[in-house]
């Protein structure tokens, strides 16, 4: 195929199996990481990929280095993954956030914009934009209300990459994705947190687990299904936004009780709710509608909650089992 890619948050979850999935259909990868004072790679080094990637040293809030980084690269296609993700740190550090999951999307698509006008782009915005939700299955006319400092960056995210589309012409998709978890997702995430903690309850090595608000509804997928999503909007003639979800909604209590399940155990024995872990604002429930998906990119999410949880816990046995 012969196609250059450039990814940022090539070390994240969706920035790991993206990699896979790019490499192999053929592409050349391109990796931006932002330096660090210890390895990031362990997700790459998991899915054997980590020699495979031609990484580029930069950081999202600074633009000198996207400008590098797209000058270096020579782009086809560039995934725009890179952002401090995790909901409950936005309200620690509100700036920082802003700066890396809101400007920094305008870094990225100025850097294009003035070196690489051809590169196609996709930016990772967020059910967290729909927050306090306006209709019962959100969808991409759905109005926005996000409810953290993360859902607010990632609006200015989502709607520079309109603008950007709108006024320059780029070649700039939006991909609204709901969560979605696997066995690469970072354990400060429910879904992981409870898959480790299962995996150590049932191995001796811990006792009780303490969640937020077990009430919390989410429209969870796998992130190896997702990323599927992410290439076919830019294989597009026309960008566009999608919202990518599975068309169903579950409780953490239930996500919880399917992980305890899956070894025997009954998460009512070992569950404790912390109100430490409960938010500011919450995010009651979402639920995505991914009709325009299905119809447009022929996308449809192949993997159930079941087989996710299941999948990721079995990974926590293994990995707990060799420490
Ligand atoms: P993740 O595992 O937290 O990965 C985030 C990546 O961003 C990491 O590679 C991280 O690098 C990198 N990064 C952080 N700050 C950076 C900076 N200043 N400059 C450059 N890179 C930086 O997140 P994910 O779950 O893969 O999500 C990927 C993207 O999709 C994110 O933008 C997220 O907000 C968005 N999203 C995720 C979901 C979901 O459910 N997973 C849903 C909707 C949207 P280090 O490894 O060095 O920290
Ligand atoms: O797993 P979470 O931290 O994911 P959250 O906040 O929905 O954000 C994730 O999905 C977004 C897409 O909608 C992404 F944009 C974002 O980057 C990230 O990937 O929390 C899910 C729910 C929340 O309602 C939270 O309050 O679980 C609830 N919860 C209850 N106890 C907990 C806990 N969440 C965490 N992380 N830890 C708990 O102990």
């Amino acid at each position: 195929m012969n196609r250059n890619a450039l990814i940022t948050g090539v070390t994240g979850q969706d920035g790991a199996y993206l990699a896979k999935l790019l490499l192999d259909k053929g592409y050349k990868v391109h990796g931006l990481v932002a330096r660090r004072s210890s390895d990031t790679s362990w997700r790459l080094r998991e899915l054997g990929i980590a020699g495979d990637i031609e990484f580029i040293e930069g950081d999202l809030a600074d633009a000198c280095s996207i400008q590098r980084a797209l000058i270096k690269s020579k782009p086809d296609e560039v995934y725009n993954l890179g952002a401090q993700s995790f909901v409950g740190t936005s309200w620690d550090q509100p700036v920082t956030t802003g700066i890396v999951d809101g400007l920094g999307v305008t870094h990225m698509l100025e850097a294009i914009r003035q070196f690489s006008p051809d590169s196609r782009f996709y930016q990772a915005s967020t059910s967290e934009m729909f927050g306090l939700i306006q209709a019962e299955r959100q969808d991409e006319n759905t109005p926005f209300y996000p409810r953290s400092p993360y859902g607010v960056a990632k609006l200015y995210g989502h709607w520079i990459t309109v603008n950007y589309r709108e006024s320059f012409g780029l070649h700039a998709s939006s991909g609204i994705l709901f969560n979605h978890e696997s066995p690469l997702r970072g354990i400060e995430f429910v879904t992981r947190k409870v898959t480790d903690a299962v995996a150590r309850i049932k191995l001796g090595k811990q006792k009780e687990l303490r969640l937020g608000n077990i009430d919390a509804k989410r429209d969870w997928g796998f992130a190896g299904d997702y990323v599927e999503a992410m290439w076919l909007m830019l294989q597009q003639d026309k960008a566009d936004d999608y919202v990518v979800a599975t068309g169903v909604t579950t409780t953490v209590r239930d996500m919880c009780k399917l992980a305890f399940e899956h070894v025997g155990l009954d998460y009512e024995d070992h569950v404790v709710v912390d109100p430490q872990f409960f938010r500011p604002a919450e995010v009651d429930i979402l639920l995505g509608n991914p009709g325009k998906a299905q119809r447009q990119l022929g996308w449809k999410a192949k993997t159930s909650l079941v087989e996710l949880i299941q999948m990721m816990v079995d990974a926590d046995l293994r990995r707990v089992g060799k420490e």
